[in-house]
């Protein structure tokens, strides 16, 4: 792979980018087919799905054959937990990373050492994409361990051969000194957590468009055009948008050229359809509704037609870019009740899985979220029994306790836990509202 990648000059990996149309569907097309045929030879789950429906590879004769295809969701993973729907040997897999699912068990992804590569390519594209080149220092401040952030940036930053600062996230005080002290040009990090950075900055007297700093890949939760001008007025920098998720591959599923008209989705790579999320219909580039991927070239954990859950539309319209890969509009929201919380997919089954365990609160409860200082901060307010209510400060303060660390090791995060009188929290007619999101984008 060539990393010589200079400002201004096309990178040689991003030729793919540009693929005339018929070769990209010729390419899709043969991709899909080898993909298909690996996935009903090696995993149970997708055989058994395709023989329900009378299909065989075979049955593929071109790309829009693929809406034969079952779908594939999240408690597929889960139910898979951990290496179900692998189809790739042990022996053969290189690097795992995990992901929330929607209860206490994470949803596990694997990788090869070509789905490494191919990941890494789809990282150094998206780079490339937004001008970022070899002799740009990135800071990498996406978190590294099993979110697939922080890895996956890292690997495509040095395939371009750029010098990552592999930071992770937090530690404010410390992101801003090294910004300055190392003519940081790039930073990589959650759109909220760059804000949170921007206002830190002022603090401690920082002008951030007296730094270097020239652009940010910012994704990994829904943000909105307002913030992008508040964050490109505020910083002098350009922000762009990169979406991904982990069960296709992590971040690099689609990334925002320097045109910022939203993320082109690497096609060749990810195939992208949109349904309607109720009835499963898939709906034409242009209409609103829920992404669904198939990879076309992972080895270890191919995923065929997988319902995001994130609801959007495909844009077909050329790019002044003059890139032929679709692009998809910002998300705006889910399908489902999953919330992202300063990077961390959270979802409410999960607080009540925590609670669950934990002797003494009853099953009312509400998660709050809002904002602060542009970071995200959760308060869960529970009822406690009576019995648990009227006992000492002291032991309201332990069951506190116990339940804060039951919430962190389900789900990773720091929840704020008040506790509750019985019957406080008010109770609906309907469908029970656990989620007030304050938050203001
Ligand atoms: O968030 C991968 C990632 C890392 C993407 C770094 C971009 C940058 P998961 O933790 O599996 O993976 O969460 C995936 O996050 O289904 C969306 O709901 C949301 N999401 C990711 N990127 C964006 C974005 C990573 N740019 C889930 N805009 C996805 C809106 C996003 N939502």
């Amino acid at each position: 792979m060539s990393t010589n990648s200079q400002p201004g000059l096309f990178h040689p990996a991003s030729a793919m980018d540009f693929l005339p149309l018929p070769q990209l569907r010729e390419a899709q097309l043969v991709r899909l087919k080898a993909m298909v045929q690996r996935a009903y030879d090696r995993v149970t789950l997708f055989r058994q799905r395709m023989e329900e429906r009378g299909l065989t590879p075979e049955s593929l004769k071109s790309v829009e054959d693929i809406g034969k295809l079952p779908f594939t969701v999240k408690s597929d993973l889960r139910d898979a937990y951990p290496f179900g729907l692998f189809a790739s040997p042990l022996a053969e897999i290189v690097r795992f990373h995990a992901s929330s699912g929607t209860t206490g068990k994470p949803i596990v992804v694997a990788y090869t050492q070509e789905d490494v590569n191919d990941w890494s390519l789809a990282m150094l594209r998206s780079f490339a994409a937004c001008g970022v080149h070899s002799g740009d220092i990135i800071q990498n401040a996406y978190g590294y361990g099993l979110f697939t952030g922080g890895l996956g940036a890292h690997y495509g930053a040095e395939a371009l051969g750029a010098s990552v600062i592999p930071i992770s996230g937090g530690n404010t005080d410390r992101q801003i000194m090294i910004l300055k002290d190392f003519g940081v040009t790039v930073i990589c990090c959650t759109p909220s957590y760059f804000l949170h950075i921007i206002d830190r900055a002022g603090e401690l007297g920082v002008n951030l468009k007296d730094l270097p700093l020239r652009a940010g890949v910012f994704g990994a939760e829904p943000w909105t055009e307002s913030m992008r001008q508040r964050i490109q007025r505020e910083s002098g920098i350009k922000a762009y948008d990169i979406y991904g998720l982990s069960e296709i591959v992590g971040p690099g599923v689609a990334m925002e050229c320097q045109c910022q008209a939203g993320p082109h989705i690497f096609e060749d790579m990810f195939y992208p359809e949109i349904i309607d999320p109720q009835t499963g219909e898939v709906l034409a580039d242009g209409q609103e509704g829920e992404l669904v991927l198939t990879t076309l070239c992972k080895r270890a954990m191919p995923m065929l037609r997988y319902r995001t859950r994130d609801i959007t539309a495909l844009a077909a319209d050329r790019c002044p870019c003059g890139r032929t890969l679709r692009r998809i509009c910002r998300i705006s929201r889910r399908s489902d009740d999953m919330l992202i919380i300063r990077g961390v997919n959270l979802f409410p089954s999960q607080i009540e899985a925590a609670l669950l365990k934990v002797e003494g609160t009853l099953p009312h409860y509400q998660i709050i979220v809002d904002r602060d200082k542009g970071l995200d901060v959760v308060e869960v307010q529970v009822e406690v029994t009576a019995e648990f209510f009227s006992d000492t400060v002291g032991a309201l303060e332990r069951l506190q306790a116990r339940i804060s660390h039951s919430i962190e090791s389900v789900t990773g995060l720091r929840a704020e836990v008040r506790l509750v009188a019985p019957r406080t929290l008010q109770r609906s007619e309907g469908k029970a509202k656990r989620v007030i999101d304050k938050r203001k984008m």
